[in-house]
């Protein structure tokens, strides 16, 4: 490895980020103005290692994905491979390559057992927007084309296309968004630290619930073509819904007849202690997105799961579906992805997170709880919140929103560990290979990172 180790001009490129590199979801002015970008060059493990040979503890698995971990050699010799012996050709006209159908008929072997087809595309957003695509087809080829509205929920994140943004109920998004797509509608999070108010979590999960079920009437349940939602939701501040919440969203997409999409892209492949987040909640889904930990990052590719009711009637009645992406199952990426569930399979690396990790984390969160800028913390699996407040007892947060997040986030960085700040809710989601030691040294950062934000912030 250490051969292959370069040295890197790391001022020189700062200055040329700087010059020429739009970043995503950045505030360019913000960042130049703290002097520009941190140069991260290597990785290992769950170490990132950045142009001055610092070393960060990446409690984020990148941006929720490496799951395997940094530096994996089979997988980068999965693609060398595959690229030499086809590096690319396309599925559309009547043809297919050995690591799209393996991975097809894999991915398949770990869906519920009503799903045995799978589509591939390159994003989570890109496979939200396939699952959207889908829910209008089915409906057109079971003689329903009227079925067009679809729920979601506020604070959700389904990608950043302009269905993606349209599926999400990110209001920043929605605002730079020009006109999103009409048909599409947000009701409630089950976010009960937040909105729970004096209701008890079990009552709020079905106070949330029924916001879907009230929307479906006002819009008329025989116009509503699907509901779509996270098991847990990521990027809206890891919030794990009480547990009364699924099953009445199960019960009302049954009852009027609704399509449900689970959107995995964060919790499938073992972030939460299953193959995918839905075994958690009983969900019975429809449809399926998954991405990020499906190669764990190391080459773009995620994939819709569509179960036999949606692909019976769109391949008896739906003739030709018009719809795909140049790189659908580009082969690369499906050898290194099939690797990849390899990797999780011979590790055991869900079984590790159910039985171990995940317990482990779930316990040494706990030494947050009576920090006086924490409200609560949670965990399910390897995906967890910490969530920051300027009053305990009334759960009172800090304003603007965002500003304690990020005072902590920066701390954190600071002291070389990286947990994301979704708002005033620090968020963890490390790699699934996570040793208990490397667990206690990310709360050893936290906590220093805590006190530290707690004295800028006047809290004490
Ligand atoms: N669905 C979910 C649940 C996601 O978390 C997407 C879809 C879109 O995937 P792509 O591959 O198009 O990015 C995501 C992505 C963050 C952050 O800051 C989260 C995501 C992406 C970028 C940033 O937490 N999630």
């Amino acid at each position: 490895m250490s051969e292959m180790i370069r040295n890197y001009d790391v001022e020189a490129l700062v200055k040329s980020d700087t010059a020429h590199h739009l970043h995503p979801f950045t505030d360019h002015k913000g960042l130049h103005g703290e002097g520009g970008s941190r140069i991260i060059t290597r990785a290992e493990g769950v170490y990132l290692i950045d142009g001055h040979g610092e070393r960060i503890l990446d409690g984020m698995a990148g941006l929720w994905c490496v799951n395997v971990g940094y530096g994996r050699q089979e997988l980068a010799e999965a693609a060398y491979r595959q690229m030499l012996e086809l590096p690319y050709y396309n599925t559309f006209f009547k043809t297919a390559h050995p690591p799209s159908i393996e991975l097809a008929e894999k991915v398949a072997s770990k869906l519920p057992a009503d799903f045995n087809r799978v589509f591939f595309a390159n994003s989570g957003s890109e496979a939200n927007d396939t699952n959207l695509r889908l829910v209008h087809h089915y409906w057109q080829s079971v003689g329903k084309p009227e079925k067009v509205n679809i729920i979601s929920r506020e604070n959700a994140y389904h990608g950043s296309t302009v269905a993606g943004a349209s599926l999400g109920g990110m209001k920043p998004m929605h605002k730079q968004g020009g006109k999103l797509i009409p048909s599409i509608h947000h009701v409630m999070q089950p976010y009960w630290f937040k909105l729970g108010g004096d209701m008890d979590p079990a009552e709020f999960g079905l106070h949330a619930a029924k916001q879907v079920e009230e929307k479906i009437l006002e819009l008329g349940p025989e116009t509503v073509g699907a509901f779509i939602g996270e098991p847990i939701q990521g990027a809206g501040g890891v919030i794990i819904p009480p547990e009364t919440y699924w099953p009445e969203i199960q019960r009302i997409c049954k009852q009027y007849d609704i399509l449900l999409i689970c959107d995995e892209v964060i919790c499938g492949f073992g972030r939460t202690g299953t193959w995918f987040g839905l075994e958690n909640f009983g969900i019975e889904p429809d449809l399926i997105t998954m991405a990020k930990g499906l190669s764990s990052g190391y080459l773009p590719i995620a994939a819709s799961g569509v179960s036999d009711r949606v692909a019976d009637a769109v391949m008896e009645n739906g003739g030709e579906f018009y719809h795909g992406y140049t790189y659908s199952g580009h082969p690369a990426s499906c050898a290194v992805a099939l690797a990849n569930i390899e990797i999780i399979e011979r590790e055991r690396l869900v079984e590790k997170v159910a039985d171990e990790t995940g317990p482990y984390l779930a316990e040494a969160i706990k030494r947050f709880d009576d920090h006086p800028l924490v409200g609560e913390t949670r965990t399910r699996g390897l995906i967890g919140a910490i969530e920051l407040v300027k009053d305990k007892k009334t759960r009172a947060r800090f304003e603007p929103d965002g500003k304690a997040g990020t005072v902590c986030r920066d701390e954190f960085f600071k002291r070389n560990a990286v947990m994301r700040a979704c708002g005033d809710t620090m968020v963890l989601s490390p790699p699934l290979i996570i040793s208990k030691q490397e667990i206690d040294a990310l709360f050893d950062i936290a906590e220093e990172s805590l006190d530290a934000a707690a004295a800028k912030l006047g809290v004490m």
